[in-house]
């Protein structure tokens, strides 16, 4: 089913009132920001037939073998009709209530004991209208092995029903809805920000105990299922590091995966950068020792700013020594690097010791450390074996580690950041053997989170609009990729 087709079906039952956002009660008594009424359907019918036509399409695609087909009553009822109708498949109707004359069936239609039906629904949250609907079918004799629905509210609904023998086909989840209604400017971030949230903060299922709240478990099966989790929701994750989850509430705040490389040699232009670009950046990455003239004056206006303008400061040392050494040049000498910048980086040649050591004096602090994985520049030795090694080293570290520099995703950990250097607006280099690709490919196609740009923007006539042009093809690429999981 392309990816066009289902956008533009979200749209349409947007624009029919069929999601709405608000205050809401659902059947179970429990109150939600997001609410999906397919009731309406019957008024429009051009949608209500396009709705069954993607129905149809992933019975099709799925290849579905079955006897019958069932609505779960009242609103796939007309679906399940034009289904059956359209493809002549022979058709079952549950009654809500056995009526109390003539056969008296809940099941209306024929079959044969030990045949399969097919069960269609338009909404899913916890998965029990399914549920009830084949515990009815099982009463006649009916197997049931297969439900679709147009709507997963993801909510604990695949989950619950799988632990029945029953695998639920969802044709739009919510999180996907969201993604698309943010792309096409209907809902702002912080809505759908806050839907995800409920989203997440309300599973119905877990293994253990049914109907119990189990956030956890929705943030797992959505990992899982290899769905794209937006910033705002890695920034929520359970084991996520502080300073990893502030990093991604500032990213989803100011809608910037950017970090400019402030790499210039006077202090005053470098805080210049830092007030002009601060609003347009979630970090500022700095090379305290090519400054000609740093002081600690310097490094208290440098916070001041990232205050006001709400980035992270990410002091570009690439430590690489004995975790001894580190510690010392981490903590002392004339920059006294700890007192100042959140987040460091360090090389894993020497071994775990030089964590441990950076470790020490960070972690008090509330301080992270980037570890460098791959390198933008050409010949690099970071690669293969040792990159493995890095992502081994990161995981056990992970209360000081909060992500990598690296040229791609290297991690499956969500909780984990991607930082990638080497970014210009058109793919190149240098004469000194840097490489660079576009934002597009590293965000979109290699699904790194923080695009790391130096020249790009201080060589430009104009540093803001540069910067803000980085912003925006990093964040659309960023929006374009979350819109596209799942699928
Ligand atoms: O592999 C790397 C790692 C880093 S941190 N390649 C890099 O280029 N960097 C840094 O990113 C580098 O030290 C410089 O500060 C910045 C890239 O600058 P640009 O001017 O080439 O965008």
């Amino acid at each position: 089913m392309d990816n066009v087709c289902i956008d533009t079906l979200i749209l349409k039952l947007h624009d029919v009132n069929a999601v709405k956002f608000g205050e809401y009660k659902l059947k179970s008594g429990m109150m939600t920001p997001i609410y999906i009424d397919l009731r309406v359907l019957v008024s429009h019918p051009a949608l209500m037939n396009q709705v069954s036509s993607f129905i149809y399409q992933r019975v099709h695609d799925e290849g579905l073998q079955f006897d019958s087909v069932c609505g779960v009553p009242y609103t796939a009822l007309p679906l399940a009709t034009i289904i059956c109708s359209r493809h002549e498949l022979p058709m079952l109707i549950r009654r809500k209530e056995a009526k109390d004359y003539g056969t008296k069936r809940l099941v209306e239609g024929s079959f044969r004991e030990g045949d399969t039906c097919l069960i269609i629904e338009d909404t899913v949250t916890s998965g029990s209208s399914i549920l009830e609907t084949a515990e009815v079918l099982y009463k006649e004799g009916l197997k049931v092995t297969d439900a679709i629905v147009l709507m997963d509210r993801e909510q604990g609904g695949v989950e619950m029903l799988a632990s029945k023998g029953i695998r639920l086909h969802p044709i739009i989840s919510l999180f996907k809805l969201l993604n698309v209604l943010m792309a096409a400017e209907r809902i702002d971030a912080k809505t759908a920000q806050s839907v995800r949230k409920f989203l997440l903060d309300n599973n119905t299922f877990s293994p253990k105990e049914k109907n119990g709240n189990d956030a956890p478990a929705t943030k797992k099966t959505c990992v899982e299922q290899n769905l794209e989790l937006s910033y705002g929701d890695r920034a929520e994750l359970g084991n996520i590091h502080p300073l990893a989850s502030k990093l991604l509430k500032i990213m989803e705040e100011k809608q910037s995966n950017l970090c400019v490389s402030a790499d210039v040699t006077s202090s005053e232009e470098l805080l210049q950068l830092a007030e002009s670009l601060g609003p347009k950046i979630c970090m500022l990455k700095t090379h305290v020792d090519i400054l000609k003239d740093f002081t600690g004056a310097f490094s208290q206006k440098l916070q001041a700013l990232a205050e006001k303008h709400d980035f992270l400061i990410f002091e570009d040392r690439k430590f690489a020594d004995i975790g001894n050494t580190v510690k010392h040049q981490y903590e002392g000498g004339m920059y006294q690097i700890s007192s100042w910048s959140h987040i460091v980086n360090a090389h894993a040649v020497p071994g775990p010791g030089v964590v441990k050591g950076l470790s020490a004096v960070g972690k008090p602090l509330g301080r992270g450390c980037l570890l460098i994985a791959q390198m933008s520049s050409q010949g690099s030795l970071a690669t293969g074996e040792y990159t493995k090694a890095v992502l081994q080293m990161a995981e056990e570290n992970s209360d000081f580690v909060i992500g990598f520099i690296c040229g791609s995703k290297i991690a499956k950990r969500p909780e984990f950041i991607h930082m990638t250097p080497g970014v210009q607006m058109k793919a190149g280099g240098d004469l000194l053997g840097q490489q660079y690709t576009t934002p597009e490919e590293v965000i979109y196609n290699k699904g790194s989170d923080v695009i790391i740009v130096g020249r790009g923007v201080l060589e430009a006539s104009d540093r803001l609009e540069a910067a803000e042009s980085y912003r925006k093809s990093g964040w659309d690429a960023y929006t374009k990729r979350v819109t596209q999981s799942g699928q």
